[in-house]
């Protein structure tokens, strides 16, 4: 698509669903779901703990007040918040050398070189945003709890990670059900380091623009068993790349255990398949590789029927044109 004389911008006139045009649209993408919360749910393990409620109220403050460009606040973690961290780090990087795909492993070691990754110090999001920066192009926005899937996949597109920012309760650090700081430091920032990892996650973000909710759901899903919870094979072994196994000591452990059912990675399979978010899951997706996983990903897109339009990337102006492909 060298050919920029044949971008119409904005000839088509496409409202519905709105989508992000501009990396600082995504001011506009931030609606929290409002599923598995401390405040609501009693199941939660922060549910009777008034201190940790109120402490997520204000973490989460700095997410909401957060706009484009701006750096984003350090946060002062208290003692307990530290031990919660050391628990889980200290525990779970014996784990890596044997069961974490390469990228990983050696993106990790220059984190604990250049980014404050130890088990006495939990790492800022703005120091790793500028970390990623150079290393993919990716950046990282504070995020006030999980987001809904259409907001979140559409800042992979602008090649923007949605991160919270708070600590997981101390009383279960090595599994969580909901997003945490833990599991965007330990899973995520390491993987988006990783050129073909962020191209990957760039396309199912592409992809998701201005999609139906029924397609939203299905790249929602693709985005689940992969980035999430994806495994891949490395020199003959199975490995971990999902970042829901590279955070959670108790599942990384359990899905590679030879238990749970391994599938290879197919988009329109891999796609449909139902999951839940509470527990571990009982069902992983193997990919040959990134470059094999987004060979495939793109052939899906390509083969489902065709968009109204197609978008395109700048990432010079850090935006996405729109292609009339009728
Ligand atoms: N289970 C992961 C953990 O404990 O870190 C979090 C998964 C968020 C989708
Ligand atoms: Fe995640």
């Amino acid at each position: 698509l060298a050919d920029v004389t044949i971008l119409r911008e904005k000839a088509v006139s496409i409202k519905d669903p709105w989508f992000p045009h501009h990396i600082s649209d995504l001011d506009y993408c931030t609606h929290v779901m409002t599923k598995y919360e401390p405040e609501l749910d009693n199941d939660h393990p922060g549910f009777s703990d008034k201190v940790y409620r109120a402490r997520r109220k204000e973490i989460a403050e700095i997410a909401f007040n957060y706009k484009y460009g701006q750096v984003i606040p350090r946060v002062q973690y208290t003692e307990e918040e530290i031990q919660t961290w050391r628990a889980v780090y200290q525990q779970i990087s014996h784990l890596y050398p044997t069961l974490a795909c390469e990228q990983h492993i050696r993106v990790f070691r220059l984190l604990e070189k250049e980014c404050g990754y130890g088990p006495n110090n939990i790492p800022q999001l703005e120091d790793v945003s500028k970390f990623l920066k150079r290393r993919s192009g990716f950046t990282v926005r504070p995020a006030a709890g999980l987001l809904t899937a259409r907001d979140f996949l559409a800042s992979l597109a602008f090649r923007v990670f949605q991160a919270t920012q708070y600590v997981r309760h101390s009383s279960s650090p090595n599994h969580s059900p909901e997003p945490d700081c833990i599991h965007e430091l330990l899973g995520h920032i390491p993987m988006l380091a990783d050129p073909s990892f962020a191209q990957f996650s760039q396309e199912i973000g592409l992809a998701s623009l201005g999609a139906s909710d029924t397609d939203i759901e299905k790249f929602a899903t693709l985005y689940w068993f992969t980035v999430e919870f994806g495994l891949c094979k490395q020199n003959g072994e199975i490995r971990a790349y999902g970042a829901g196994l590279l955070s959670s000591y108790g599942e990384l452990k359990h899905a590679l255990s030879g238990k749970p059912q391994l599938l290879p990675f197919q988009p329109e399979e891999t796609a449909i398949q139902p999951y839940q978010d509470q527990d571990y899951q009982d069902t992983y997706y193997v990919a040959e590789s990134f470059e094999d996983a987004k060979e495939k990903f793109r052939q899906y897109v390509a083969a489902r029927l065709p968009r109204a339009f197609e978008v395109w990337y700048n990432s010079f102006s850090q935006s996405v044109h729109i292609l009339d492909s009728v």
